[in-house]
């Protein structure tokens, strides 16, 4: 019998779970994060199951594993664990990572103030204000994002036919907004957008297919971003994001809030420049900015920053037994 060890500390952002593994990660083969995170869905995923399903996690739990960085420039790297795989990119989970890493001197900056972090979807500029030692904010410069198909259709049960958009922010995300078969996220349970989305998500990778231009293992419609009326007057849109496959994300979600702002742009609702805050389904907010726009490959991608919050809640020695039946956790 052989049992492994993890020591996590575990943290939320604006509601959803972060759990950073600060020891017992695996070592893992490759030259950039990217590479880094198939050797780790190809070998180590007993790792991200272990830890993010119940009986040790559960639905909503994601959270990461810091390596050193692979340019000396940078000042960490992070794969991203989550109930639904190992992310490209997660905003929560950056902003979570972040403050604390920072919080329990995981990572000493280059420069105080300001970290570059790899992640599989590309470089993150990442700055954060601290307050009696503690990180007050995050604000993460993401990677380019872009509207990558619109008005697409999918038969959704119960509701039927539904028009959709998918948009690109380190993970592909298909965008429903209110129409007439959808009247937005107030009117239907949560339990129901979860077993909608499930089965649209299906029908959506089995319809139409999105690959990243630059990355081909950056693939697959992997979210859905169901759209609603604010709460918040401070708003400027609502959302409930699912992942995994019974997750809605408590926080605005960031590579989801990045998806939102590239299709609002390219629909002529935000220019360069413009503030976007994004409010969860249990009210909380993220800030997002169009900082940039570039060229990818003929379109124009923004660049957009999300600044959030998160609060570390406890320190968490995991173990792992492979006696234990649900040594990999369990769905129900
Ligand atoms: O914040 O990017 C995010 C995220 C992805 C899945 C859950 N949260």
């Amino acid at each position: 019998m052989s049992s492994k060890t993890f020591f996590c500390i575990d943290a939320h952002t604006c509601g959803n779970p972060v759990r950073l593994v600060a020891g017992g990660g695996p070592n893992l083969k490759g030259a950039t994060m990217s590479e880094k995170r198939q050797h780790f869905l190809k070998e180590f995923d007993w790792i991200r199951q272990g830890l993010m399903f119940e009986p040790r996690g559960h639905d909503m739990m994601s959270g990461s594993i810091l390596y050193p960085p692979h340019d000396p420039e940078n000042d960490i790297a992070v794969l991203f664990i989550e109930t639904s795989g190992c992310l490209p990119m997660c905003g929560h989970g950056t902003i979570g990572t972040i403050t604390i890493a920072i919080e329990e001197g995981l990572i000493i900056p280059k420069i105080p103030g300001i970290v570059k972090m790899e992640a599989p979807a590309g470089l993150v500029h990442i700055e954060y204000q601290q307050e009696n030692n503690k990180v007050s904010s995050v604000k993460l410069t993401n990677v380019p994002s872009y509207l990558d198909s619109e008005g697409l259709e999918v038969a959704c049960p119960d509701l039927g036919m539904l028009t959709f958009d998918v948009a690109y922010g380190g993970n592909f995300y298909a965008i429903i907004d209110p129409q007439p078969n959808f009247k937005g996220i107030d009117h239907y349970a949560a339990d129901q957008l979860i077993s909608w989305s499930r089965e649209i998500r299906k029908q959506i990778n089995s319809l139409y297919s999105f690959v990243h231009p630059d990355n081909p293992t950056i693939k697959g419609c992997t979210h859905v971003l169901w759209a609603g009326e604010t709460k918040s007057s401070l708003a400027t849109a609502r959302n409930a994001v699912f992942y995994g496959d019974k997750a809605i994300d408590r926080s605005p979600c960031g590579t989801g809030t990045s998806a939102r702002m590239a299709q609002w742009f390219a629909k002529g609702k935000l220019k360069k420049g413009d503030v976007f805050i994004h409010e969860s389904i249990i009210g909380s907010t993220f800030t997002g900015r169009v900082e940039e726009l570039v060229d990818l490959h003929g379109r124009t991608a923004i660049i957009p920053s999300i600044e959030g919050w998160a609060k570390v809640y406890g320190y968490n020695t995991i173990k792992i037994d492979d006696d234990d039946p649900y040594a990999r956790g369990f769905q129900v």
